[in-house]
């Protein structure tokens, strides 16, 4: 499902590590209508899937982990447990901006909700201020591809709301790491204009999400 966070999370990686694939995508909605073939190979019936030699891999970061191990090439995960400990109890902590975004969302724009949501984007702030360039430290790792797909959402919400929730000046290193992971290759060709997502999202409000948007014939 091209507008899923979390089948981008594994699109990023696929990319990212140039993994020769065929993509197949599949509507959700109605959930009834889910295909068989789809239900047979995640009985979660949740995207991303992997198939590769008829093994079956799902839920995001279990696929991502898998690529890593079927493609060390272009290694995204550091080899010390430590700090492979390290990298995963961040992504869990950052990875919660998706409770203020989506209640920012929700509110459709409120006062209260927007100040929830800036207040916690100051962890990232701060922790890049010790990390570097990229939340896995100099070089882009799994921890960025797993939270990219959160971090473009919240950018969209700037463009549906007109108002900017990452300014320069109250957040210098998360606009400049922003920018830094937008000119990554694997970003460019997983990238959803805020527009699209915008226009994605009042169909699924409707409740007839248009998965086909963008698509050419
Ligand atoms: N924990 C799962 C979450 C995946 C997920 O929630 N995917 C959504 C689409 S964004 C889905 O497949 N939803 C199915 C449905 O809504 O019925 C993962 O990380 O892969």
């Amino acid at each position: 499902m091209r507008f899923c966070p979390f089948a981008q999370r594994t699109r990023l990686v696929l990319a990212h590590k140039n993994i020769p694939h065929e993509t197949v995508n599949v509507h959700l909605r109605p959930v009834e209508a889910k295909p068989n073939w789809f239900l047979e190979r995640n009985p979660l019936g949740l995207v991303p899937v992997l198939e590769k030699d008829g093994k079956i891999v799902y839920e995001s970061v279990v696929c991502n982990e898998y690529l890593e191990a079927m493609y060390p090439e272009k290694k995204l995960l550091p080899s010390d447990p430590f700090e492979l400990a390290q990298q995963k109890m961040l992504q869990e902590r950052l990875g919660k901006m998706t409770g203020p975004a989506m209640k920012y969302r929700m509110s459709g724009g409120s006062e209260e909700t927007f100040s929830e949501l800036q207040n916690f984007m100051k962890l990232p702030e701060e922790v890049l201020g010790k990390q570097g360039n990229f939340f896995a430290g100099d070089n882009v790792g799994m921890i960025d591809y797993n939270l990219w797909p959160f971090f473009e959402r919240v950018e969209t919400y700037t463009v549906i709301f007109n108002r900017e929730i990452l300014p320069k000046d109250k957040f210098p290193r998360l606009r400049a790491y922003i920018e830094r992971m937008m000119s990554l290759p694997a970003v460019k060709e997983c990238y959803t204009t805020p527009e699209q997502m915008l226009e994605f999202g009042k169909s699924s409000e409707g409740g007839n999400p248009n998965y086909d948007l963008g698509l050419k014939e």
